[in-house]
């Protein structure tokens, strides 16, 4: 079986994510996760709170708390919404922890070494009021070409045009709106992609192929565009410190590294994090540093949405080739286009959408789950409207799935007691019932395999709709008055199904999968997957095993509920 390395882009650390982050990052991260582990691979699921830069600093002060503290508290609610989630991670961990700091700093270090490192000297724009450097985008003034009065310094929202700070005319602080500003020359750190770009580009081109056009097409176009030298310090008073050892003089200002210098460095630090948790069974080079892989090579997968794939893309990769030692580099960047809200922007800063912790107020995370995967935005931008979800839950999920379950099972027992009726042997409508099940699942894997979220969600409802078809055909509510015996076989089979839905629900549905395997007593680990044999011969829970009815899986929304999340979060209108 093979070890598989998975990461989701670092959710950042400023507030609870809205359902278009879940499902471009961690969301369809745990479904594969949890596919590939009831496949029996060896499957390492790694994520953290990226908690370093401005937006933290300015969450923290807008709260009046110290930055760490600010942190440490928002990971936790973080924590909290995923667990909501049932993401299942192997380790949850945090940028700013010390293993982060070590291995962020030990990689420029390297850098550095290898000549890929420089410092020079910008001019920035201080505010003595704040007492601090402004970034870019905290500076706001008038757009030299458009006039418009709130033109941020890296970029006019109204215009367009990138801008330098120092264009702005009557510049002031976004901040706090201090017109006191002074132009300061101060050293950063550059790190030299421009040396890079041929090496990345080979990279590149030897990955790209695989990947989803998406991740490749974005990959191109930084590259043709050329990779800049970039400063990778800033001067906050949070983040990884630059090291003293080999740059006292910056080390001495307090300059820290810039955020996505040490973000994706944290999938690494995080597996620390992880293995330094439990040195004893788990060792985190082990995954990461080629030469430590061992027989079993390791396979890597990133999940992200696609403003974040130049990063992955292209300057990670950027900084890990210069370090010139041997870290594991990603093999297949899953990226996901945008979720929209009734066809506009999700946003955090307008609070627009839904967001994660308000979804669990509302409903269980299975539904969202299914809902979310089932309309991934994979191949382009999908839209979430209230109306869409509470159909496509009443649909796929309370009648299709929910009710065959209840239905099955509550009218077993009425007819035949706690135990799954034995019945008459299989005959043809069960044969040609095993055939279409095994091809189905045959999809779904194919699907799951090549990480066709959508293209999955389709092959399971489809599962769920053969045993509909099957029951709708057999109509053991019939067959009871003339044939009791065919009833019970009717009736095994379509427990067999529930078995078997169970087991191939689990990656989207896992509490509900879970209360579908706990109706049946069964000693053997259910857990595991279903071959193609079992799913022919829909068998697996034999004649004479207790069960019990759970209760209602889905319950169905209705026109007032629909009405009532219009009415708060805002439909079409909003
Ligand atoms: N934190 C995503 C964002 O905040 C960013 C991802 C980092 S992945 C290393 O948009
Ligand atoms: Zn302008």
């Amino acid at each position: 079986m093979a070890r598989h390395l998975i990461t989701s882009a670092l959710p950042y650390i400023n507030g609870i994510k809205h359902l278009g982050n879940m499902v471009g990052s961690m969301l369809p991260a745990d479904v594969y996760s949890r596919y590939l582990r009831q496949r029996g691979h060896d499957v390492l699921y790694i994520c953290a709170t990226d908690e370093h830069g401005t937006p933290a600093e300015l969450a923290a002060k807008e709260q009046g708390l110290p930055v760490a503290e600010f942190c440490a508290q928002a990971h936790d609610a973080q924590k909290a919404v995923y667990d909501g989630f049932a993401l299942a991670f192997d380790y949850f961990g945090r940028s700013s922890s010390p293993q982060n700091r070590e291995i962020t700093q030990h990689f420029a270090r390297r850098l550095n070494e290898n000549g890929f490192i420089e410092e020079r000297a910008i001019r920035q724009v201080y505010s003595p009021t704040d007492g601090r450097f402004l970034p870019d985008r905290y500076v706001e003034g008038t757009c030299p070409h458009c006039g418009y009065d709130k033109a941020r310094g890296d970029q006019c929202e109204n215009c367009t045009r990138v801008l330098d700070p120092t264009d702005l005319i009557n510049p002031r602080s976004a901040i706090s709106g201090s017109t006191d500003l002074e132009v300061r020359e101060t050293k950063h750190l550059f790190l030299l992609q421009s040396k890079l770009q041929h090496e990345v580009e080979e990279w590149v081109a030897a990955h790209e192929e695989e990947w989803p056009q998406l991740a490749s097409s974005i990959a191109r176009k930084w590259l043709t565009e050329g990779l800049h030298d970039r400063a990778i310090t800033r001067d906050l008073d949070w983040g990884i410190p630059v090291p003293a050892d080999t740059w006292p003089e910056l080390a001495a200002e307090g300059k820290v590294f810039y955020v996505w210098f040490d973000a994706p460095i944290e999938y690494i630090g995080a597996t620390k994090e992880w293995s330094d948790a439990d040195p004893e069974n788990r060792n985190w080079k082990s995954w990461w540093y080629e030469s430590d892989l061992g027989e079993n090579p390791v396979r890597y997968t990133e999940f992200m949405a696609k403003d974040n794939v130049p990063f992955h893309t292209v300057m990670f990769p950027a900084t890990q080739l210069g370090i010139r030692e041997p870290w594991k580099k990603v093999d297949y960047v899953k990226a996901f286009n945008w979720l929209t809200y009734y066809g506009g922007k999700f946003s955090t800063s307008q609070k627009r959408g839904v967001f994660t912790d308000q979804a669990l107020d509302i409903l269980p995370a299975d539904y969202w789950r299914y809902f979310l995967i089932a309309n991934a935005p994979e191949s382009d931008d999908s839209s979430f409207t209230w109306e869409h979800f509470t159909a496509t839950v009443n649909k796929d999920l309370a009648d299709t799935l929910g009710n065959f379950v209840n239905r099955v099972l509550s009218f077993s027992k009425k007819r035949f007691g706690d135990e799954v009726p034995a019945g008459k042997a299989a005959g043809a409508p069960e044969t040609k019932l095993g055939e279409e099940i095994a091809g189905l699942l045959a999809e779904y894997e194919t699907q799951m395999e090549s990480l066709q979220f959508r293209k999955a969600a389709a092959a399971l409802r489809a599962l769920w709709s053969a045993g509909n078809s099957y029951l709708e055909e057999k109509a053991p509510w019939l067959e009871i008055k003339t044939d009791p015996e065919a009833a019970a076989l009717t009736l095994r089979t379509a427990m067999n199904l529930i078995h078997l839905y169970a087991v191939v629900s689990e990656p989207f549905i896992p509490s509900s999968a879970a209360a579908m395997r706990a109706a049946f007593s069964l000693t053997s680990d259910t857990a595991t997957w279903v071959s193609a044999d079992e799913a022919r011969a829909l068998t697996a829970v034999p004649a004479g095993t207790p069960f019990t009815v759970p209760p209602v899986l889905f319950a169905k929304l209705t026109d007032e509920d629909l009405e009532t999340y219009k009415e708060r979060f805002g439909g079409d209108q909003a």
